[in-house]
C-alpha cells in the first residue's frame, strides 16, 4: 500500500526544493538539499545494512544535521529514535536497549562519547556508532557528509528515486516519555499518527509557506519535534533553529528575520516576560508576528494576559501528550480562552470520564480520554492495547468540558507525574535512584507549584545517616538529566503515611507550597 500520508509529507521537498526550510545560525538548508542529503544518507545507511523497521538513535542536538537525519530514517523506511541530549548513561541505555537500537548517531563532543561509553558497558552490547558533527558558532560551512566517520565515505551515488512503498501504519518515530513507574516508556508513533495529527492541527493555525517559525524547543519530543518539524515540511515554512532557548534571540528572530510564528512551552513566555521589564519596545517587535502558540504545561492566565497586554497577542494555547499528538486546540480564527486548551481538531473526539467510566455532565471533572487517528501505535515492546475496546485513550489527566465544547485542564490523577519547564518527569524515577543511595532511608518526590516551572521537583528524604546535601545534589546531577534533579533536598524525621503505608505526597506538598 502506498502511503498517502508520507505523500502528502514529500510535497514540500519536490514542489519548493528552491526554498530554505531551515536554518541554523548561519547555515541553512533548501527543502530541495534536505531532500537530498537525506536519500543520500539513506542510501548509505542501507549499504551498511540498516534495514527498513531499525531503530536509528539520534543523541545530537539542534543542528541541520538532525534534520537530516530525522528525514533520511523516514526515507529508508527507519524508525527514528530522537534522544535528550541531557540524558546521563542510565537514561541512554535503558532507551537503547528497550528499543533495541541498530544504530547510534552520535555528537563526537566529549561529555555526549563518555555518556555513551558509560552507557555501553551497562548494557554489556557494542552497537554501531556514527558520528556526526554539528557545526556550531558562525561558521557557514555544511558537511554534505554528515562526517560518517569510518563506517560510511562521501557517497556521490544518488539512487533514482524509488516507488514509495511506505504504509501509513508503519512506525516513524519511537519517543520516550516519563511514566508511573521508575523507567520511561517508548511511544511508538505511526505516520498516519503524526502527519495525520500535525497536519490538522497547523491547517487549523493556518500555517502557510509564507509563514516563519522560530523554534527553540528541543527536537526530541513531539512539541518541537511533531509540530516543528513535521509542520516545516508539510507547509513548507521557513524554519529558524535555535539550539538553545534565549528570549533575546527569539525577539532577534522577530526583528531582522521575518519571524512570523513562535511555539513556546509557558517557561519560555514567562522569560520572555521578564525581558520585557528591562526592554520593554522589544514588546512591540512581536507584535508584528502573527501567532504565538504555548503548550505542553499550563499556561498562567497571568502570563497569557501580560503578553496579550503588551504584545497586543492572545497565545493560543493547546494541548497534547506524546501518546496522542496534539488534540486539543484554541483556534485560530473564533474565541480563544484564557485557562482553558481548547476544542477537539479534525479527525479527534474527546470526553470526561468519572471512575466508574461513565461520561460526565458538562463542567463535572473527570479523566480526560481522547479518540481518533493521531494516537499511538503501542508502547514499544509491549503488546497490551493501548485504547479501550472502543478506541478511547486515558489520558490520566484530570479536566472538564464546557457548554462551548472547550476543555479546560486541571493536573494529573497521579502525583508521581510532574511537569517542569514542560519536561514531563517521573517521581519514581527519582525516587527509585535516591534509595539506592548508601545514606537515604526513605523518600518521597514531589512537584511544588512554581510561577516559572510549572513545578518545582522537590526530593523530601529521611536519613540513615548524616550526609552533606551537596554529596546528595551531586549524586543526581550524575545520574538525571538537569531538568529532573531536584532543586531542593528537605530532610525530614519520618514522611506522612496513610494507614496502608502508602507516603501522603498530597500532604508534603501542601506543607512546602
Ligand atoms: C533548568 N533550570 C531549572 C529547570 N531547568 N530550574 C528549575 N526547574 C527546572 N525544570 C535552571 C538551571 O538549573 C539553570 O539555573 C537555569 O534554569 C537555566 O538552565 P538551562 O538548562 O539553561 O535551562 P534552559 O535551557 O533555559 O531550559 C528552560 C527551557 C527548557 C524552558 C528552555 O526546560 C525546555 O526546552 N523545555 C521544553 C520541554 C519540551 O519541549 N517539552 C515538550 C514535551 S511534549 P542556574 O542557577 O544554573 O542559572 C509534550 C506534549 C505537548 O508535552 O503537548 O506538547
Ligand atoms: P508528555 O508526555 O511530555 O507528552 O506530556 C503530556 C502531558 O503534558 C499531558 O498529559 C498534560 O499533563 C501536559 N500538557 C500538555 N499540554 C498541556 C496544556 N496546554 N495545559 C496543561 N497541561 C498540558
Amino acid at each position: 500500500m502506498s502511503s498517502s500520508f508520507y505523500d502528502r509529507f514529500s510535497f514540500h521537498l519536490r514542489e519548493s526544493s528552491e526554498k530554505v526550510a531551515f536554518i541554523d545560525q548561519n547555515r541553512q538548508l533548501t527543502f530541495g538539499e534536505l531532500d537530498l542529503y537525506a536519500q543520500r544518507y539513506a542510501t548509505q545507511l542501507q549499504r551498511i545494512g540498516i534495514r527498513p523497521g531499525d531503530r536509528i538513535a539520534a543523541f545530537i542536538p539542534t543542528s541541520l544535521e538532525l534534520t537530516i537525519i530525522w528525514l533520511g530514517a523516514y526515507k529508508l523506511g527507519a524508525i527514528h529514535v530522537p534522544i535528550n541530549t541531557q540524558y546521563r548513561a542510565t537514561e541512554l541505555a535503558h532507551i537503547l536497549q528497550d528499543a533495541d537500537v541498530r544504530i547510534v548517531v552520535l555528537d563526537p563532543n566529549d561529555d555526549a562519547k563518555a555518556t555513551f561509553h558509560e552507557a555501553y558497558e551497562q548494557i554489556g552490547k557494542k552497537l554501531p556508532v556514527l558520528f556526526c558533527s554539528p557545526i556550531d558558532g558562525d561558521s557557514k560551512e555544511f558537511r554534505m557528509d554528515l562526517d560518517l566517520g569510518s563506517l560510511v565515505r562521501e557517497e556521490i551515488f544518488i539512487p533514482p528515486k524509488r516507488k514509495n512503498t511506505k504504509s501509513d501504519e508503519d512506525i516513524a518515530m519511537i519517543i520516550y516519555t516519563s511514566g508511573t513507574t521508575g523507567k520511561s516508556k517508548g511511544v511508538a508513533l505511526s505516520y498516519r499518527a503524526i502527519i495525520s495529527g500535525i497536519l490538522s492541527l497547523t491547517e487549523l493555525w493556518e500555517w502557510n509557506s509564507t509563514d516563519t517559525l522560530v523554534l527553540a524547543l528541543p527536537l526530541f519530543h513531539v512539541h518541537g519535534l511533531g509540530i516543528g518539524l513535521h509542520g516545516t515540511l508539510l507547509h513548507g515554512v521557513r524554519t529558524i533553529l535555535h539550539r538553545k532557548f534565549e528570549a533575546k534571540r527569539i525577539i532577534e528572530a522577530f526583528r531582522s528575520q521575518n519571524a512570523s510564528i513562535f511555539m513556546g512551552v509557558p517557561t519560555m513566555y514567562h522569560r520572555i516576560l521578564e525581558w520585557f521589564i528591562n526592554h520593554p519596545d522589544d514588546a512591540e517587535i512581536l507584535s508584528d508576528g502573527r501567532l504565538f502558540t504555548s503548550g505542553s504545561a499550563a499556561l498562567p492566565k497571568a502570563d497569557y494576559n501580560a503578553f496579550w497586554r503588551q504584545t497586543g497577542h492572545r497565545i493560543v494555547e493547546r494541548y497534547g501528550m506524546t501518546e496522542t499528538m496534539l488534540t486539543l486546540s484554541n483556534p485560530y480564527r473564533g474565541k480563544r480562552k484564557p485557562g482553558s486548551v481548547g476544542i477537539p481538531i479534525p479527525g479527534v473526539e474527546a470526553r470526561i470520564i468519572d471512575p466508574k467510566g461513565e461520561v460526565c455532565a458538562d463542567n463535572i471533572n473527570g479523566e480526560l480520554q481522547i479518540r481518533g487517528q493521531t494516537l499511538l501505535s503501542k508502547y514499544w515492546g509491549k503488546n497490551t492495547p493501548v485504547t479501550d475496546e472502543n478506541g478511547w485513550f486515558s489520558t490520566g489527566d484530570i479536566a472538564f468540558r464546557n457548554e462551548d465544547n472547550y476543555y479546560t485542564l486541571l493536573g494529573r490523577i497521579s502525583v508521581d507525574i510532574l511537569k517542569s519547564g514542560g519536561y514531563k518527569i517521573s517521581a519514581k524515577e527519582i525516587e527509585e535512584l535516591l534509595m539506592q543511595h548508601e545514606s537515604v532511608l526513605q523518600v518521597a518526590v514531589i512537584g511544588i507549584p512554581d510561577q516559572a516551572w510549572g513545578q518545582r521537583v522537590v526530593a523530601v528524604i529521611t536519613l540513615k545517616n548524616k550526609i552533606d546535601i551537596e554529596i546528595l545534589d551531586q549524586y543526581c546531577r550524575s545520574n538525571l538529566a538537569d531538568y529532573k534533579r531536584p532543586r531542593s533536598f528537605v530532610i525530614r524525621e519520618k514522611l506522612p503515611r496513610n494507614v496502608l503505608g502508602k507516603i501522603q505526597k498530597h500532604i508534603l506538598i501542601s506543607e512546602l507550597s
